[in-house]
Formats: structure tokens, C-alpha cells, sequence
């Protein structure tokens, strides 16, 4: 069968979900516009999957967190994409397509066309077997990326309540689980082979504050250390993991978050490629003028870092990489993307939000005893970058207007004793 449309989304998640509302403020045709997901459900917020949705009580479940609530904007629950005329297709991968021919290929057999094409398909996460190691098909090793995933863990974490976890990996899926594990009251131990966690964009001693509370809440870190092999039981169930230096550690559930690659496999031979996502220009349209792509897909010139191409991989790109395109490509006139690059998580009950790029001199500030800090990094004598633990909705803005607008420093020690005060005098 062959189904021709005029735009479609391929891929079902959090950018997919902003593309959609876009085009319907913008007045999409009824049978226009079609989405195809992997995905059961509709676009919804998957930074929920690592925190509301593992909490112990009173847990996010959906319908509440379907996009667009996360940027506290219209909830689009099923019935929605079907009173807007538009085709969601669920449950549905595509195995190949053909940019020449403007077509897709899904496993169900079936042909779909576009005129344009929006390339929404997200990231998957990384394997262990990605690392030369095996059983990550273990009935209880979890990986998180997705809805079915994150059932998957609560479901696990049910059955071994109280027993023993071991989190591999020190960045965002190893921290946020970490946290919502002790929450859930697990035994939490994490390993990974860094000096500290989330090193990518933490310094040492931000990394301190985060490491201290958690282990005051009963987390262990192994640092500098990875996973060897598993010991498993004659089911195949982890029992242990043992580490590269010998030590081994009890499980009753291992839950991996070693990075992401993004889902690039259907165009690498036909769209051009950079920083291992499709390369877009500021209108988020690829190397085919027919083919757009957005969220963690894309790699994109950041006008706040003077265009240096980047691929980003969080949900404020997603929403806004996403919005950018519709624009572009119903409006014409939606000019190059400015984007300020903008991260946050929230554990426990600590929350940072960080905005820009972590290059040049760090400058800390605050208490870090008490959790009142913020740092800011600074290039070439302006403000480039800014993090922020424990801000009010004030505090967020200011920090991120210095960044923005590259408030320049003159005497970093004066920036110093200020602090959080620089940015909001500004
Ligand atoms: P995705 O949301 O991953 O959606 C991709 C979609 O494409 C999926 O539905 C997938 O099934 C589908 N797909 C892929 N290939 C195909 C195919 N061939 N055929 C059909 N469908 C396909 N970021 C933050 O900034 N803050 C957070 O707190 C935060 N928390 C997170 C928590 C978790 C558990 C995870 C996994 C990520 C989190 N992120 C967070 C990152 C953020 O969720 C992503 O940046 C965002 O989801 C990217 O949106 P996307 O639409 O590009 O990709
Ligand atoms: P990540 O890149 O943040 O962290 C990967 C971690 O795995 C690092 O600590 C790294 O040192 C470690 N690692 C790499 N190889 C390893 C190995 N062989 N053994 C043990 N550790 C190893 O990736 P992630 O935490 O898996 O997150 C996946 C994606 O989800 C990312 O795109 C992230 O941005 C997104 N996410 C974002 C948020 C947020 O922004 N708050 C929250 C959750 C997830
Ligand atoms: O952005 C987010 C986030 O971090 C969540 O937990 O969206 C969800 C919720 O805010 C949506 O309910």
C-alpha cells in the first residue's frame, strides 16, 4: 500500500510531539501531515521516564506528561493528533528510506511519501555489547530510553525491593536513576571509569557537592573502574557484576546509561553528516532541501557559539530544533535558529539548571556546603557559560540572560564574591 502525505515526522518522541503543535498553530491541512513511531504511544516527555515516572509514590503515568507539558504548554493526548486530521501511526519502524524518491519503507510493508521531511528519530542507548560485553539481554539489566524501558524498571525494581543495584554509568541516566533507586530504597552502587561524575559538564568541584549528598543518602561510588563480566545464575539472571580490578559487587538489578548514539542509520549514505548526527543549517533543513531533521538527530550551527555545529542531546533543543523547522517550513521566513544551549535535571530535591557552553576559566561561587552555588565559566573576558543549584525561576533567567548576552567580566575575583548577584543586577 501507498500513502502520500505532504510533511511527514518520522519518529514519535519528544521532538515529534512539538513539530505537530507547531504545524497545527500554523494550519496544517487535515490529511497532511503524518507521524510514524516506533513508539505505542504518542510524543510524550521522556525526561519524565527518569524521574517522575520511578518515583515511590504517586508516580507520573501517562496521560499526564504527553508533550507539550513539559514547556507547560497544550497537553496532546491520543484524540488530539485524530481531531487535527493527523495521521499517527504508532507502533510502526521504518526500515528504509529514499530520498531521491521521497518515500519510506515501514516493517509493516508499507510505502509513505512527503514532500518534506522532518528526521525526528531521537537516539538509542548505547549496549554493553557496544563495550565487549555481553548479557546485557539479562532479564535484569535495564537500560532507559523509552516508555517500554521504563516499565521495565519499575517492574524490576518491584520484584527486588530493598536488594542491591548496581548503576553503570556516571552521567545523566546514571545519576537521575541513582537517585529515584535510593529513593525507592535500593541499595544504589555506581561505577564508571571517570574521576567524577557527570564529567562532561561538571567540574571536580561541582562534582563534589553531588557525590556527598548522594552518598548521605546511601549511594557508593566506584570511580575509575568499569564492568568486566557478569555473574549469572543458571537462569541467566545477573547475580554480580564484577569489575575490571576484581571486585565484586551483589545485584539484584544492573541498570546500564552509557551514552546514546543517534538514529542517523536510514540517510548515512544520503544526507550529509556531522558530529555524528545530520548536519542542518539554521532553518534545520539538510543537505536535501526536502529533509529536515531536529532533536538528537541533528547536528545544527549554534549562532551563540558562532555557528559551530553541535548536536545537542537535550529536550530544549528537541522542542525548540523541532519548532524551528515547522517554522521554516510553513512560514519561509523563520530566518537562522538563535539558540542558547540549555540543560537541567533535578534529584532528590536538589535541581541546576545550566546554560551555554562549559569552555574557558570556571569561576565557582556560593556555599557548597549548603547547596547555595552557582559557577560561571568565562571566555575571552565574557560570560559563556552558567550553572545554577537550587534557583528560583528569577535566579534561572538571570543567569541565563548573562550567558546570552556574553556580560563581560573585568575582575574575576569580584565576580567571585558576587556570585549569583552579578547576574541578577544585570
Ligand atoms: P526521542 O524523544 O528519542 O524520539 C525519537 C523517536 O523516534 C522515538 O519515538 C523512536 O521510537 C522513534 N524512532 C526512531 N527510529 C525510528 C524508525 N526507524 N521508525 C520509526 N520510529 C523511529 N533532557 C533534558 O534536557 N533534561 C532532562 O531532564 C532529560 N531527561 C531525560 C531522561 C531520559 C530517561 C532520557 C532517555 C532522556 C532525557 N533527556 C533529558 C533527553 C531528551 O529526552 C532528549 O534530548 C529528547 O527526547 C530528544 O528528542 P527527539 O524527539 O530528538 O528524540
Ligand atoms: P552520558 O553521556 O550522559 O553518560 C555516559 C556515562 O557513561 C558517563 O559517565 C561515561 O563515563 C560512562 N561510561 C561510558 N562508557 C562506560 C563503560 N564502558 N562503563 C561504565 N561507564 C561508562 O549518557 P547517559 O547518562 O547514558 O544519557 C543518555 C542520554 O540521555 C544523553 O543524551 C543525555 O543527554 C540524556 N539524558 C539527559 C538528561 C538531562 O539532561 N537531565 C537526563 C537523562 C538522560
Ligand atoms: O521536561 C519535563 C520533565 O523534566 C518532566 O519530568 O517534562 C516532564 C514533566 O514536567 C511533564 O509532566
Amino acid at each position: 500500500m501507498v500513502r502520500d502525505f505532504v510533511y511527514v515526522i518520522l519518529g514519535g518522541g519528544v521532538a515529534a510531539g512539538y513539530a505537530a503543535l507547531e504545524f497545527v498553530r500554523r494550519g496544517v491541512g487535515r490529511g497532511e501531515l503524518c507521524i510514524i513511531s516506533e513508539e505505542s504511544v504518542p510524543p510524550y516527555e521522556r525526561p519524565a521516564l527518569s524521574k517522575g515516572y520511578l518515583l515511590p509514590e504517586a508516580p507520573a503515568r501517562l496521560p499526564t506528561f504527553y508533550t507539550c507539558v513539559g514547556a507547560n504548554d497544550e497537553q496532546l493526548p491520543p484524540i488530539w493528533y485524530k481531531e487535527h486530521g493527523i495521521d499517527l501511526v504508532l507502533g510502526t519502524r521504518v526500515k528504509s528510506a529514499n530520498v531521491q524518491l521521497k518515500q519510506l519503507i515501514t516493517t509493516t510493508g508499507e510505502t509513505i511519501t512527503y514532500k518534506i521531511l522532518i528526521i525526528a528519530t531521537g537516539a538509542r542507548a548505547l549496549k554493553l555489547e557496544n563495550f565487549g560485553i555481553s548479557e546485557s539481554d539479562a532479564e535484569n539489566v535495564c537500560y532507559l530510553r523509552n516508555l517500554t524501558d521504563a516499565n521495565r524498571l519499575v517492574g524490576l525494581m518491584q520484584e527486588c525491593r530493598g536488594g542491591n543495584t548496581v548503576v553503570i554509568g556516571g552521567g545523566y541516566i546514571g545519576m537521575e536513576c541513582a537517585a529515584a533507586l535510593a529513593t525507592n530504597q535500593m541499595k544504589v552502587a555506581m561505577v564508571f571509569p571517570d574521576a567524577y561524575c557527570m564529567s562532561r559538564l561538571f567540574t571536580p568541584k561541582i562534582a563534589d557537592f553531588y557525590e556527598s549528598y548522594y552518598k548521605s543518602k546511601g549511594v557508593i561510588f566506584i570511580k575509575r573502574n568499569a564492568l568486566a563480566s557478569f555473574d549469572n545464575d543458571l537462569k541467566g539472571k545477573v547475580k554480580a557484576v564484577i569489575l575490571k580490578d576484581g571486585t565484586h559487587l551483589p545485584a539484584d538489578l544492573v541498570v546500564v546509561g552509557i551514552g546514546i548514539r543517534p538514529n542517523t542509520n536510514l540517510f548515512e549514505d544520503q544526507l550529509q553528516l556531522e558530529k555524528g548526527g545530520i548536519k542542518v543549517n539554521g532553518q534545520m533543513q539538510s543537505s536535501d532541501p526536502s529533509v529536515y531533521a531536529v532533536g538528537d538527530v541533528a547536528a545544527f550551527p549554534v549562532k551563540q557559539f558562532g555557528n559551530e555545529i553541535r548536536r545537542l542531546e537535550h529536550v530544549d533543543a528537541a522542542r525548540k530544533t523541532a519548532k524551528h523547522a515547522v517554522a521554516a517550513i510553513m512560514a519561509r521566513d523563520a530566518g537562522d535558529l538563535d539558540y542558547l544551549p540549555f540543560i537541567y535535571s533535578r534529584v532528590f530535591t536538589l535541581s541546576w539548571q545550566f546554560y551555554g557552553d562549559n569552555v574557558g576559566q570556571v569561576v565557582h561561587y556560593g556555599d557548597f556546603s549548603s547547596g547555595n552555588f552557582g559557577a560561571y565559566w568565562i571566555d575571552k573576558g565574557v560570560v559563556v557559560g552558567a550553572f545554577l543549584e537550587g534557583g528560583n525561576k528569577g535566579d534561572n533567567e538571570a543567569i541565563a540572560k548573562v550567558v546570552r548576552f556574553k556580560a563581560t567580566v573585568n575582575d574575576i575575583a569580584e565576580l567571585q564574591r558576587a556570585g549569583l548577584e552579578f547576574a541578577l543586577c544585570k
